[in-house]
């Protein structure tokens, strides 16, 4: 058994090596394509967090691990919404890839309400509408799919090829909502796959998307409590949004709508009813918090509900920011009869975990995220980054008016958000938000992965294939965090991957619960020696012959 403290100098001296990751893998790239990378990989400073090069195109030829902006619109944002018939226009295969396999849960309350998850839609294009035109075929698909299901609302999302045609998704949402009449919505979006540099503009084409036609129109103050909160940002993968609902239930706060795990479109049509948003993704997200301050005075919080501490600190701020004893006391309460489980569960789970190595990979947001419930395990993260986060998502919001807006980003619309005429009513008066402020809760910001990440330790924006392969060979993580694309080629060189995207089969992770099994889980995974009895067969075989199958 190695020493806790062996361990702590060990994981030291490999911080110490990072550098020389740096250096050998930057020189190994053609030049100009080295110069590009050593951009986007930096070395950590909490303290002084570096620039860090992020959302720029991937250099042609790189394996990345990136999505489309279809895949952003469609799959991410708009995707776990259960009661919109979400049809792609489109080839088939980009319907296909985006159904279910983010692993988005929902829950009807029962059998009258609508769910169209389990379905995937597409008007599955050919040759000769790649000619022709698709236009009628999408109006046919908007009428079939009304008169099967009678959705209360139709959203189109563009695909590539769609884009490079030029059907008008706008015009036949317009055309369509005319002939079906009064009682439908129908919206389309210009979210074609190569419109950005990655998911991320599918997030912002998506965010204006549920702005001008869903939020803000339905008036009615629903729910019984006086805690009236929105949580931005989560999406209910592997039932992360049912044990948030049942924490926020047990605490007494009304939960107006999720932006969009397990959402239905009259929560998004009554989220401007709440008193407080909490932004939990910041990345796919950040963009409707702001648009809501300004149209309705809501204020808007980073909250991480990933880790058991994390958690209780959300709910200590909510409590904060509603201000009454009452609910402070009823918060205390929870986290202390929640805590107990849990650490019960962590204890157990450290006995196989305190001082490994993780590593993690993915999207915008949990490469940060996760990092919490890793520490709770005593593991330390040495390198992480996102596919697709912005500086500000690393370095924090503050270099946010340095970032330069390249014309990747302004393909992107932006739309004007004013107050509203009748709506807007500032939960809180300037003063009362700088008294919250003086006692440490702060509105609209967010530090960024830099600022936990420990000193030294590897950021890397858009990882290839080529970093990855490295960062294993040289530092055998116990766990290396990813997707799909990545699991495999990762555990045939003898580490074991965890998805952190549909969670493999596992969570929910949010929340408390989640955090337990998030610890069971990591406890199997980084204790297990199995993963480096695998050989390859070129190992164990001087001459490995093999045959094409037909
Ligand atoms: Fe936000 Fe997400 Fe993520 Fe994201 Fe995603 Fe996802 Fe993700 Mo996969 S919205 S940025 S585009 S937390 S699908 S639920 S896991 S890459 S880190």
């Amino acid at each position: 058994m190695i020493d806790e403290k062996d361990k702590i100098k060990a994981t030291s001296e490999l911080i110490a090596d990072l550098q020389s990751f740096r250096d050998e893998v930057i020189t190994k790239y053609p030049k100009k394509v080295g110069k590009k990378r050593a951009k986007s990989i930096v070395l950590s400073d909490p303290d002084t967090p570096p620039e860090i090069q992020a959302n720029v195109r991937t250099i042609p030829g790189i394996i990345t691990q990136r999505g489309c902006t279809y895949a952003g619109c469609k799959g991410v944002v708009l995707g776990p919404t259960r009661d919109i018939v979400n049809i792609t226009h489109g080839p088939i295969g980009c319907g296909f890839y985006s159904w279910l396999t983010r692993r988005n849960q929902t829950q009807p309350g029962d059998d009258n309400d609508a769910n169209f998850i389990p379905y995937c839609f597409s008007t599955d294009i050919q040759d000769s509408n790649i000619v022709f035109g698709g236009e009628e075929k999408l109006k046919q698909a908007i009428r079939e799919a009304y008169e099967l299901f009678h959705p209360h609302a139709i959203a189109i999302f563009s695909t590539c090829p769609v884009g490079l045609i030029g059907d008008d998704v706008h015009r036949v949402a317009r055309q369509m909502k005319e002939e079906i009449g009064e009682g439908i919505n129908i919206f389309g979006f210009s979210c074609e796959g190569y419109r950005g540099v990655s998911q991320s503009a599918g997030h912002h084409i998506a965010n204006n998307g549920l702005f001008k036609n869903l939020i803000g129109r339905d008036d009615k103050v629903r729910g019984s409590q006086k805690y009236r909160v929105n949580l931005l940002g989560e999406y209910n993968i592997g039932g992360d949004a049912f044990e948030l609902e049942r924490v926020f239930e047990k605490c007494g706060i009304n939960l107006i709508a999720t932006f969009s795990g397990n959402s239905t479109i009259q929560k998004f049509e009554n989220a401007h009813t709440a008193d407080l948003n909490m932004v939990m993704c910041h990345r796919s997200i950040n963009y409707v918090a702001e648009m809501m301050e300004t149209a309705f005075g809501i204020p808007w919080i980073k909250v991480q509900p990933i880790g058991a501490h994390s958690t209780a600190k959300m709910l200590r701020k909510i409590a904060q920011y509603f201000g009454e004893q009452e609910l402070k006391d009823r918060v205390e309460e929870v986290i202390a009869e929640e805590m107990i489980a849990v650490e019960t569960a962590c204890e157990k789970a450290r006995k196989r975990t305190v001082g490994k190595l993780a590593m993690l990979f993915v999207g915008g947001s949990r490469a940060h995220h996760y990092q919490d419930l890793f520490e709770e395990l005593g593991m330390t993260t040495i390198a992480a980054g996102y596919e697709f986060g912005h500086r500000d998502d690393y370095e924090g919001r503050s270099v946010i008016p340095t970032i330069q807006i390249d014309a990747d980003s302004r393909n992107i619309e932006e739309i004007t958000v004013t107050r509203d005429a009748t709506r807007y009513n500032p939960r809180k008066t300037e003063e009362e938000l700088k008294a919250l402020e003086a006692k440490g809760l702060e509105f609209n910001e967010y530090h960024g992965l830099m600022n936990q990440m420990e000193k030294g330790t590897l950021v890397i924006d858009d990882l290839s294939h080529y970093e990855m392969d490295k960062l294993i060979e040289k530092y055998h993580p116990d766990v290396f965090c990813a997707g799909i694309k990545e699991k495999f080629c990762v555990q045939k060189m003898g580490i074991p991957l965890k998805q952190l995207h549909n969670y493999d089969y596992g969570g929910p992770y949010a929340g408390f619960k989640g955090a337990i099994n998030f610890y069971n889980d990591i406890e199997m995974i980084a204790g297990a020696s199995i993963w480096k009895e695998i050989k390859a067969p070129w190992e164990n075989e001087a001459y490995v012959e093999a045959q094409y199958a037909y």
